[in-house]
């Protein structure tokens, strides 16, 4: 079956989101954020994207199989209250993909979730500005059923898929409706129960316990990583032997064997 309204209003019966599905968008953020009178709870939806966007500029490629979404978040407080939105987004995507699917999935810190060394999914968070304070939206890509091999040649041996690691479809409409319940669950304890889901996403973090390269804009050194902070931040000793805490955004954090 398809990804569609229907498909995911059967499994959601009193879901109080606004879900849309699109046949294909350039980029389901983009499109969100041009949305500037959406309320809290809008979620968008495609099959497909033709600019579907990471972090810093990069591009997610994003062809038909794969689950693409972006969920427009307006929690109470500060932008720099949520700093830990994206981690707990990466344990609410870690969290459904186990109910639905039963595989265990690694974090890469901070927004890559990984299998057997290969990406998965990515997560990219945006922060919109709003006639009543500042919005977030949440996108986040699965390979559900993507063909890696049609991927672009350089993804070919860092990108997996569900459905490659499986060996069978991962039907998209129960797999997302597994994906949304955890998001709201993560909206709902955003603040209340922050903890409980970092020490989660700690847990499963791949980087930790290992010699990292952090790639800044102006500088790069090697550091070990450590731990994870109470925003999400990840914990590195440098080579001094100083500690410091590294925030997304600016920095890429590199394995330094290969791509975890
Ligand atoms: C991300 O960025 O991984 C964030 C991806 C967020 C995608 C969602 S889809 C719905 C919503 N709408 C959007 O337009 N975006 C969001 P980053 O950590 O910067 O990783 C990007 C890098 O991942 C690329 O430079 C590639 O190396 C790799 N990559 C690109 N497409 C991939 C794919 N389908 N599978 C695995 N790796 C991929």
């Amino acid at each position: 079956m398809e990804l569609s309204e229907a498909g995911l209003s059967s499994l959601l019966p009193s879901f109080d989101w606004r879900l849309r599905v699109l046949e294909e968008a350039t980029s389901t953020n983009q499109l969100l954020k041009q949305e500037t009178a959406a309320p809290h709870g809008t979620v968008l939806l495609a099959k497909r994207q033709t600019r579907g966007r990471g972090r810093l500029g990069r591009l997610f490629s994003s062809p038909e199989g794969g689950i693409y979404l972006s969920v427009l978040l307006c929690p109470e407080g500060a932008p720099e209250s949520v700093l830990h939105l994206t981690a707990m987004a990466a344990v609410a995507v870690r969290r459904a993909v186990q109910d639905f699917c039963g595989l265990q999935l690694g974090i890469k810190w901070v927004n890559d979730l990984v299998l057997e060394g290969k990406k998965l999914c990515g997560i990219l968070t945006e922060a919109v500005p709003r006639r009543d304070g500042t919005g977030l939206i949440l996108g986040i890509g699965i390979n559900c059923n993507t063909d890696t091999r049609k991927l672009p040649l350089e993804l070919q041996q860092t990108a997996g898929s569900l459905s490659q690691a499986l060996g069978h479809f991962v039907e998209p409409n129960g797999l997302t409706a597994c994906l949304l319940r955890r998001l709201y669950e993560m909206d709902r304890g955003l603040f209340s129960e922050k903890a409980l889901w970092l020490r989660e996403y700690e847990a499963a973090c791949v980087t930790l316990g290992k010699q990292v390269r952090i790639l800044g804009a102006k500088e790069s050194y090697e550091a070990f990583a450590l731990g994870i902070d109470e925003n999400g931040g990840l914990i590195v000793r440098k080579e001094d032997g100083s500690l410091e805490h590294i925030f997304t955004g600016e920095v890429s954090v590199r394995g330094l064997s290969g791509y975890l």
